[in-house]
Formats: C-alpha cells, sequence, structure tokens
C-alpha cells in the first residue's frame, strides 16, 4: 500500500541523534531540510510589519547570529536549505481583507515605509536580512500566509526530494513557526524547532511555544538549543570511522 505521507526513515544505528526535548531527534543528512522561516526585515528591523502591529523589533535581534551559525554549518554539511517570506502581491490581490483590516496597525500592509511598501513582494522591507541571505540554490517560498504550506509549493519542493524532517528556525516562534511546524506535522513530517533560533516578540510566548511543540511525548515535535544540532551535525557529516 502507497501512502500519501512522507516516511521519515529509521534510524539506523549510525545516524547521528539530536539531544532534544522530548527524546533524541535523528538526523539524516539526506532526507532533512533546515528551515528559515520569514527572516525579512519586515519582522526583525524597525518600519516594517512587525513594528507597524506594535512589537518592539529588538526582542528578535538575538536570532540572527546564532541562525547564521547553523545556517553556515547546515550548508557546509550539504543539508538542504529552504527561506520562505511572508508577503503579498503589489496588488494586494492574495491579502485576505480580514487579514489587511485586522485590528488598528500604525501602518497596513501595503502602506508605504522606509523600507518600502510594508509585506509587499519585491519590497526591500519584505527581502531576508543580510546575513541570512539564500545562496545560489537555495528555495525561496513566498507565502500569503503564516505556515508555510498554505497556498505555496513548500510541499511539492519536499516530496520531490525525499525530505520527512525538518529542522525548523525563525519568526516569530507562536505565529509563523509554529503555524507550519503544526501544518507539517499534519502532513506527516517530522520537525525539530532549535529553541535559541526562534524568536517571538513576547518573552513568555517564546516560552510557552517551545513548551507547546515537545509536550505531550512531541504532539508537535521536537525542541533543541542550536548547540545539540550543531553536535550532531558535525558527528553526521564527520567520515565514519573505519574498524578494521
Ligand atoms: N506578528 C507576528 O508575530 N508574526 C507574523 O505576523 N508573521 C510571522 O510570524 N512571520
Amino acid at each position: 500500500m502507497t501512502t500519501p505521507f512522507p516516511v521519515p526513515a529509521p534510524p539506523g544505528p549510525d545516524t547521528p541523534v539530536v539531544d532534544a526535548q522530548p527524546y533524541g531527534f535523528p538526523l539524516d543528512l539526506a532526507t532533512t531540510a533546515l528551515v528559515l522561516i520569514d527572516m525579512q526585515r519586515d519582522f526583525v528591523e524597525p518600519g516594517g510589519f512587525g513594528e507597524s502591529l506594535g512589537n518592539d523589533v529588538a526582542q528578535l535581534a538575538g536570532v540572527v547570529p546564532v541562525l547564521k551559525g547553523v545556517l553556515e554549518a547546515a550548508r557546509a554539511a550539504g543539508l538542504l536549505v529552504v527561506h520562505t517570506r511572508e508577503g503579498h502581491l503589489p496588488d494586494l490581490s492574495d491579502c485576505p481583507p480580514a487579514k489587511l483590516l485586522r485590528g488598528k496597525p500604525s501602518a497596513r500592509i501595503g502602506d508605504p515605509g522606509p523600507n518600502g511598501r510594508i509585506l509587499v513582494r519585491g519590497e526591500k522591507g519584505h527581502d531576508i536580512v543580510d546575513d541570512l541571505y539564500p545562496v545560489d540554490g537555495e528555495p525561496v517560498v513566498d507565502k500569503p500566509g503564516k505556515g508555510a504550506f498554505y497556498a505555496t509549493g513548500f510541499g511539492d519542493l519536499l516530496r520531490e526530494r525525499g525530505i520527512t524532517r525538518l529542522v525548523v528556525t525563525g519568526v516569530t516562534t507562536e505565529v509563523c513557526v509554529h503555524t507550519t511546524v503544526r501544518e507539517a506535522n499534519d502532513r506527516g513530517y517530522e520537525c525539530l524547532v532549535l529553541s535559541d533560533c526562534v524568536g517571538s516578540y513576547f518573552p513568555a510566548f517564546q516560552q510557552v511555544g517551545l513548551e507547546m511543540v515537545a509536550a505531550q511525548g512531541g504532539i508537535f515535535g521536537w525542541t533543541a538549543p542550536a548547540a545539540a544540532f550543531l553536535a550532531a551535525l558535525a558527528a553526521a557529516s564527520a567520515p565514519a570511522l573505519s574498524t578494521t
């Protein structure tokens, strides 16, 4: 019987394991992707969408240098790296009125800002910050919603490449990271969220957002700090030791 779901391969005896919550997460380089969610100026720099909603963007600053180290290590190990960006077409035809008109922001989606029109594709504010900028060959998934699967080619991209496990990073923890992890979990992917490579405007949400992923035996997935991931990645990348 064929299954419509990705089937994560059972870890072999030599598969490195990330020391994670609620238990170890196997790291198989061929079937795992690093996903950077929405590391855009619009969320992490002043004058963008995040700040227009009343948030203190300085809360996210700590994510960038830690994630940069993870990104560079993943590239060196040959891991598939996928970036996402939240945003809308210039005519806003892909932006539901419910999103456009929600709340009382200081500026709405499509309004002019210091980095161009807020949350609009092609504008400087919509693009990824310099430190984490995609290199040639790394897919960039543009998404109109919070989740990376909704109205995008993300699922097809993963399926075509045989990816079954996602290492998830980016912003914000309880919004686009959570939505993506929940979407991925329902679709059969196993997700590891790197706790110091995701960020929230709200310290309390950062903490409980991470706890919610790994609670109940890993109801949505796993969590681990970057250092634990990097240790397993180094082991996965090391040439196998010969016993003869
Ligand atoms: N507002 C907020 O926390 N996040 C978003 O609107 N989008 C993402 O998380 N990318």
